[in-house]
C-alpha cells in the first residue's frame, strides 16, 4: 500500500532522476546543441571506365580485378558503424573469376571480375562494408554501391578507389587507383546537393602500363 509519505518519496526520486538526465544532457551536448548541422549524404559509385588495359604478354587484354571504393570526411564522422569502404573480390587472391555483370548474386562477391576496355557499372556488383580497403570481416558480400556519410560544413570529403589486377606469376598490378578530395562546403552548399541536383565527381588514373581509368561518383543530401 502506497502512503502519502511513500508517494512523496517516489516523486522526489523521479525529480532527482529527471535532474540527473538533464545534467547529463548539459554535460554532453550533441552536435546539434552547438548549432552544427549534420548533413547525411548519400555517396553512390556509378561506374568505372577503362580506356586502356594490358595484362602483359601476348596481348592479353583481360584483367582479373578486385578492389574497393570508399568515402570519408576529414574528421571521419561516418555513418554505418564507421565502415567507409565497399570491397569486391578478394584482396590479393583469385578464388574464382566471373565476368563483371555475371549473375547479380552475393555468392560471387569474392570472385575477381574479368575486365576489358569499356564501361562497367558498380551497381552490378555485391560488396562487403569494411573499415579497411583490403579485408572483408565476415567473408560475405551483402552490400551495394552506396555509402552514407555524415558531413559537416567546412570539412573536406575524399573519395578513393583501389582496383588491382591479379597475376599468378608476379605481384598484382594497380589498374585503377586514385582519389578525389572535394570541399570544404558550406551548410547551404551541402543542402543544395539534393538528389535531383547532386554533386558529381570523377577520379582518374592515367595509363601506367596496366590500366587507365576514370571512376564516376555521385553525392547528395539525404
Ligand atoms: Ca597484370
Ligand atoms: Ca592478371
Amino acid at each position: 500500500m502506497i502512503t502519502i509519505k511513500h508517494f512523496r518519496r517516489l516523486a522526489a526520486a523521479g525529480a532527482a532522476a529527471a535532474l540527473a538526465v538533464s545534467s547529463l544532457l548539459i554535460q554532453q551536448p550533441t552536435a546539434n546543441a552547438l548549432g552544427v548541422t549534420l548533413h547525411k549524404m548519400v555517396v553512390r559509385y556509378d561506374y568505372v571506365q577503362f580506356t586502356q588495359v594490358s595484362d602483359g604478354c601476348c596481348y592479353d587484354n583481360t584483367l582479373e580485378v578486385y578492389g574497393s571504393v570508399g568515402a570519408h570526411t576529414a574528421t571521419g564522422s561516418f555513418n554505418e558503424g564507421n565502415l567507409p569502404y565497399r570491397n569486391f573480390g578478394t584482396w590479393g587472391k583469385d578464388p574464382c573469376e566471373v565476368t563483371w555483370s555475371y549473375l547479380w548474386s552475393a555468392s560471387y562477391g569474392d570472385c575477381s571480375r574479368k575486365v576489358q576496355v569499356g564501361v562497367w557499372p558498380f551497381a552490378d556488383l555485391h560488396y562487403c562494408a569494411s573499415n579497411t580497403y583490403s579485408t572483408c570481416p565476415y567473408y560475405s558480400y551483402p552490400d551495394d554501391n552506396y555509402l552514407m556519410l555524415t558531413v559537416l560544413s567546412g570539412e573536406t570529403i575524399t573519395f578513393d578507389v583501389r582496383m588491382k589486377d591479379y597475376d599468378s606469376a608476379s605481384a598484382d598490378d594497380d589498374v585503377c587507383v586514385g582519389s578525389l578530395t572535394v570541399g570544404p562546403f558550406s551548410d547551404s552548399q551541402l543542402s543544395a546537393m539534393w538528389w535531383s541536383n547532386p554533386f558529381g565527381g570523377t577520379i582518374k588514373m592515367p595509363w601506367n602500363g596496366n590500366g587507365a581509368c576514370s571512376v564516376h561518383v555521385t553525392m547528395y543530401d539525404y
